[in-house]
């Protein structure tokens, strides 16, 4: 098991997480049958979470490194925008491909605040996947990875938790030790302590054996689809059903909202630790998947 072999294991359970979250906001998809194992019909398309995050495995398996520049132009050059971006992402990437330098273009969002959509953390589980057992790396590669468009403290936050969340995973996944929800989210809290983010991170903690519908209110479901009222729950989630990918994405189905970026998230952080199959990702969703784009492949 290499790190890019993770790093794959994290885009397919984002991805096939993203894209069947997305099938929940088509009308008379149901919960309780893809809880008694009947799955929306395929293809199940994918959206701007898998988008992004192809970008941002492509820089790890081809350069080992996230560079700035690179990952702007990338995602700018690689948007489609019927795949549901955000809305300040849609104008932040038109400019960048228009010549924008990213910096200015992130800054400039939200009246000079910086976006602190959820958009950066929903990317980001490769990342943490590719630097397994490494957090401090981790948390350094996904802060300028959410740098290139969304300036905001919490947005950044948000993406370092779920980096962190994810090569905690990827160490346990490595090691065979075991690594119980309250570990793992004490781990992530080591890093992120501070903000909006931070706080809920810690509420999460405190709302472990909770049901999903208590934490999902407590904590948020990306309803409002910020870091700070995505991130925390996610990481519940992910700590909760950490050795059974199906469930965590219900989960996440379960609570509603944001769901396709819940589910990304999750998905990306569990599929570092389940890998394919058994408890993992199911291969018939991934055949349901929309296969990736090339750039995302290999
Ligand atoms: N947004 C969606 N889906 C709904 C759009 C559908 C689309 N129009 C369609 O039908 O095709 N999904 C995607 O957005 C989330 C990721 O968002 P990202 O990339 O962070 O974008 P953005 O626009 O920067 O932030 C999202 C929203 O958060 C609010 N917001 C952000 N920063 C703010 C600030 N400083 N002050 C106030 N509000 C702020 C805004 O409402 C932003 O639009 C994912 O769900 C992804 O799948
Ligand atoms: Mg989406």
């Amino acid at each position: 098991m290499t790190h890019l072999q993770l790093c794959r294991d994290s885009l397919d359970g984002l991805s096939v997480g993203d894209a069947l979250g997305a099938q929940f906001f088509v009308p008379g998809t149901s919960v309780s049958e893809l809880v008694a194992g009947r799955p929306p019909a395929s293809p199940w398309p994918w959206t701007d979470d898998t988008e992004m995050a192809c970008s941002v495995f492509a820089e790890l398996r081809d350069f080992g490194k996230i560079d700035q520049d690179r990952l702007a132009s990338a995602f700018a050059h690689r948007y489609e925008p019927y795949r549901g971006y955000g809305a300040g992402s849609v104008v932040l990437l038109r400019q960048v491909r228009d010549g924008a330098a990213w910096q200015q273009a992130a800054a400039a969002a939200f009246d000079g605040k910086g976006s602190m959509g959820n958009g950066a953390a929903m990317r980001v589980a490769p990342i943490g996947a590719f630097h397994a057992g490494d957090t401090r790396t981790a948390a350094l590669e996904a802060m300028r990875s959410a740098e290139v468009t969304h300036a905001h403290p919490e947005a950044v936050l948000g993406a370092i938790a779920v980096a962190v969340a994810a090569a905690e995973v990827g160490r346990a996944r490595l090691s065979g030790a075991g690594l119980e929800p309250a570990q793992l989210l004490d781990a992530v809290l080591d890093v992120v302590a501070t903000g909006q983010t931070g706080a809920g991170i810690a509420r999460a903690r405190s709302l472990l054996g909770a049901s999903v519908a208590e934490a999902s209110y407590e904590l948020g479901n990306g309803a409002r689809p910020l870091a700070q009222t995505t991130v925390p729950f996610t990481l519940w989630a992910a700590a909760t059903y950490l050795h059974d990918y199906p469930r965590a994405i219900i989960a996440c189905i379960e609570a509603g909202g944001d769901v396709d970026t819940t589910a990304a998230i999750v998905g990306g952080i569990v599929a570092t630790f389940t890998g394919i199959g058994d408890h993992g990702v199911p291969r018939a969703w991934l055949t349901a998947r929309e296969p990736l784009p090339a750039f995302g492949t290999g």
